[in-house]
């Protein structure tokens, strides 16, 4: 397969202003007539052949101008001789049939139960029709559905309809990736919203009927999100009418078509009796995302798929700051970093590493990563930082008028921050280029003096190797710093350092005591601090640190340090990190949310890769056991105060989704589950039979499977829900995340031999494979029967869906962490993967970088 590069890039030699499209759908056979109306583009001067994007299309016509042209085919295309090109705009019809019910790829146009749909990002739109599928040629839509059906929807505003037809059409140019078009037997949750400037916009949730009952939580995080981009951003919605379609068959989350966004159902349909509260977090987070899209990513697009960060760090960026507004930012932030270490630190860590913006690909799908969606944001989260909050507003000002309606490019978007503040942005700019997680160390220098001390703070950069970039240059780290005195007074606040170079001193003077530093708060940087620091003054800043991610990260790092040596050295738990513990546990000062994230333990997976960076070999089970240990002492410690928490905890009265409630729940359950530790199951089956909502139902049968109870729970809940899919997709995904590690495998096996596993719906094969995958002592069990079941599924996905087979195959990455058996092991799954016949391009990609 064809690698792709970023310095071939050459402008499309054609300019699409007007596309018409005519869709008669039928479930085998669909045809769909193009009409393309194309004219030189100035960028690219002389004469050029006219080349179309086209896969798994029967071509039956393609005429220019009227008059029926020789096209030469190929797999991947059409080619049309510049000399039959006539004229200088010229027209180009063509007309294809393909197959919507045989697409199991879920890309381009297919159907799930029923109902047609589509996904085109990032390139399924030739999967359509021929077209110059590349998201700088962005064209004005012009869209006829037919079908028997009593929904037909596409992009932009309706123009027209009548029985068994339906015009929609665009007025904003966009790429082909943003196309969409739905079909199917919907019914609407509706609701409309008036912008700003006075517009009333007709809104939309589409469902399959029996599902109305779900949308009310989606709707209201929609208006939330059109309203706040109106108050943050100044970006008001620019079309009649805002559709939102929940299908049950979708790759990922969702996506962000033009005026008719398309969600994976699980992203956007919750009630309380199915819903966890971390549902609904995600539905909102999701919801606004996908709305934030239609400024950052749809009116100002991406000029190639090397540039994928400038829309989508931007846009997670945006719907952070979002859930932050609506939630805590506090508790936002810790739950934020806690997925980029767990996901991104990984990757960049690893074979799979690459830079934010990378300069190479083969499947554009692979690099939908964790670095480029959150490392992406937290080099935005750096450059405010770095500005200011008035530049930063300012330079995205600049950003939407200079940029609006068109595809641009990362230069383009630090172009605007340069222009805003007169910075030179060069060296900033190798976070964008420059692969791999600096690791930070600290030396702490302090001089007393009988007029104010000086306290020093030298900061040492290093930025190790990564796959293709052996050498890298320093990086520009903002550091937020606060000094605070040994009494916890705030001595000097939160101060943002400047590292530019691979070592620098800072000086803080006139201090009347040595003072005890809290750095990188809020987690200012996208870096490891390499820091040996007593664990007295961990547990100070656990007491006292005024920056609550610090404050959190003081308990996570003592958490790590106590569960490490409890693993290396088979040593008993410290009493000064369980005593923190209780503090925090039992703090009615602080918020439940943080306190229940702050009683979380490190998982696993994390102590495996904590393990290894202190030049250890990580021992799954040996881990397995050590956390298991860790949270009983835990549990022991907290234990006179564990009822009184639980019941302090409960929720009365009608349930709400918000964060206040949320956390109280969070913090119950975290009693509860101390609780059954200490003294088995009672209480969490209590609390089990009285649940009245999915939080509390689906979180205590968790705890009792944890303690290896639960079975009638699990019984019950199926008898409950066993027609519901997105509940049914827990209740298999709790049983192999919770498995015994040693019975992981089998589960799997016993929950995939059922007639309710369906591998082509993506939701049901990663809530067994993806919680194969995340059971770590699990999947790393020493038989290697973890890695041969993951690999056994892959191979065979990888036929029916490349897209997700490939993505799941990232749990591999981790390879070269373990113990001689294990990384031969999966080598040679990895290997068996690569040589399966017919691999897909997505799959053996991956394979091939975890491998080389
Ligand atoms: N832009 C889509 C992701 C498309 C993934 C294609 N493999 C959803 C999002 O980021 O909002
Ligand atoms: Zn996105």
């Amino acid at each position: 397969p064809r690698t792709v590069y970023l310095a071939d890039y050459q402008p499309f030699p054609f300019l699409l202003p007007q596309v018409r499209l005519e869709f008669t759908l039928g479930p085998k056979a669909t045809r769909v007539r193009a009409r393309l109306e194309f004219m030189p583009n100035p960028a690219r001067p002389g004469r050029h052949d006219l080349f179309l994007h086209g896969e798994n299309l029967r071509l039956i016509s393609a005429k220019v101008n009227g008059t029926s042209v020789h096209s030469e085919l190929s797999d991947i295309g059409i080619t049309i001789s510049a000399n039959d090109l006539s004229g200088d705009p010229f027209t180009l019809e063509t007309e294809v049939e393909i197959s919507p019910a045989a697409n199991t790829a879920l890309e381009g146009l297919y159907m799930s139960n029923g109902m047609y749909c589509t996904q085109c990002e990032a390139e399924g739109f030739r999967k359509i029709t021929y077209y110059p599928d590349r998201p700088d040629v962005m064209a004005r839509f012009h869209v006829r559905v037919a079908a028997d059906l009593p929904v037909l929807l596409s992009n932009g505003n309706p123009v027209g309809s009548g029985p068994g037809w339906a015009e929609w059409d665009d007025p904003w140019p966009k790429p082909a990736y943003l196309f969409a078009l739905v079909a199917g037997d919907l019914v609407a949750h509706a609701d409309s919203f008036t912008t700003l400037s006075g517009r009333k916009v007709d809104l939309n949730i589409w469902v399959r009927p029996g599902d109305e009952n779900r949308c009310a939580w989606g709707m209201e995080a929609l208006k939330a999100s059109m309203s706040w981009d109106e108050r943050v951003y100044g970006r008001e919605y620019d079309l009649d009418i805002f559709n939102i379609v929940a299908v049950d068959d979708f790759n990922m989350g969702a996506m962000e078509n033009k005026g008719l966004n398309i969600f994976n159902s699980k992203a956007v349909l919750a009630s309380p009796d199915t819903a966890t509260d971390d549902d609904f977090a995600r539905v909102e987070a999701i919801i606004a995302h996908e709305y934030f899209h239609n400024w950052t990513g749809n009116r100002i697009t991406c000029r190639d798929w090397f540039q994928l960060c400038l829309k989508e760090g931007l846009t997670v960026y945006r719907d952070q700051q979002f859930s932050g507004d609506m939630r805590s930012h506090a508790v936002k932030r810790i739950e934020d970093v806690l997925a980029l270490r767990a996901r991104q630190f990984r990757e960049d860590q690893g074979p799979l590493a690459h830079a934010v913006r990378p300069d190479s690909f083969v499947e554009i799908n692979n690099f939908y990563t964790a670095t480029v969606y959150e490392k992406g944001a937290e080099v935005i989260g750096m450059l405010r930082r770095l500005v200011g909050d008035e530049a930063y507003a300012q330079a995205l000002d600049l950003y939407f008028t200079r940029h609006d309606g068109h595809a641009a490019t990362i230069e383009d978007w630090l172009k605007v921050f340069e222009d805003t503040t007169d910075r030179d942005l060069t060296q900033f700019k190798r976070w964008y280029t420059e692969a791999g997680t600096p690791r930070l160390k600290v030396y702490e220098a302090w001089s007393p003096a009988a007029q104010g001390g000086t306290y020093t703070l030298t900061l040492a950069q290093e930025n190790p190797a990564t796959p293709g970039q052996p050498e890298k240059g320093a990086k520009v780290i903002p550091v937020a710093v606060g000094l605070l005195n040994p009494n916890g007074d705030e001595v000097v606040p939160t101060t943002v350092l400047e590292l530019i170079k691979p070592v620098q001193s800072f000086a803080f003077e006139g201090l009347a005591a040595r003072p005890i530093a809290s750095i990188l708060r809020d987690f200012s940087a996208p870096v490891v601090l390499d820091r040996e620091v007593p664990a007295a003054e961990r547990a100070f800043l656990l007491a006292h640190d005024t920056d609550p991610f610090n404050r959190w990260e003081a308990g996570r790092s003592l958490a790590k340090e106590v569960l490490a040596r409890m693993i290396t050295q088979g040593t008993k738990p410290q009493a000064a990190f369980l005593d923190g513990m209780a503090a925090i546990a039992f703090d009615e000062g602080l918020d439940p949310a943080f306190r229940a994230l702050a009683l979380r333990l490190p998982g696993e997976d994390d102590m495996a890769a904590t393990l290894h960076q202190s030049g250890h070999t990580p021992d799954p089970a040996r881990i397995h056991i050590a956390r298991k240990a860790l949270a009983r002492a835990v549990a022991e410690r907290l234990a006179p105060g564990l009822p009184g928490l639980e019941a302090a905890m409960r929720v009365p009265g009608a349930f709400s989704p918000q964060a206040a409630d949320a956390g109280k729940r969070a913090l119950r359950l975290a009693a509860l589950a101390g609780l059954t530790r200490l003294n088995g199951g009672a209480a969490a089956q209590a609390a089990f039979a009285d649940a009245t909502n999915m939080t509390e139902s689906f979180g205590t049968l968790a705890i009792l499977l944890e303690a290896g109870l639960g079975e009638r729970e699990l019984a019950a809940f199926e008898a409950k829900w066993r027609t519901d899919r997105l509940v049914m997709d827990k209740w298999f995904a709790v049983q192999v995340s919770l498995s015994a590690p040693e019975e992981t495998a089998q589960t799997v096996g016993r929950l995939t031999a059922r007639p309710d596993f369906d591998m082509k719906n993506p939701n049901r094969f990663r809530a067994v494979l993806g919680a194969l995958t995340g059971n770590h002592a699990g999947f790393h069990h020493a038989s290697g029967s973890g890695y041969r079941l993951l690999a056994d599924w892959l191979i065979r996905l990888d036929p029916l869906n490349p897209q997700t087979a490939a993505r799941m195959s990232t749990a591999f990455e981790t390879w070269p962490r373990y113990d001689a058996d294990r990384q031969g092991m999966i080598r040679a799954e990895l290997a068996r993967i690569l040589a399966a016949p017919g691999l897909s391009r997505d799959l053996s990609e991956m394979a091939g970088r975890m491998l080389h």
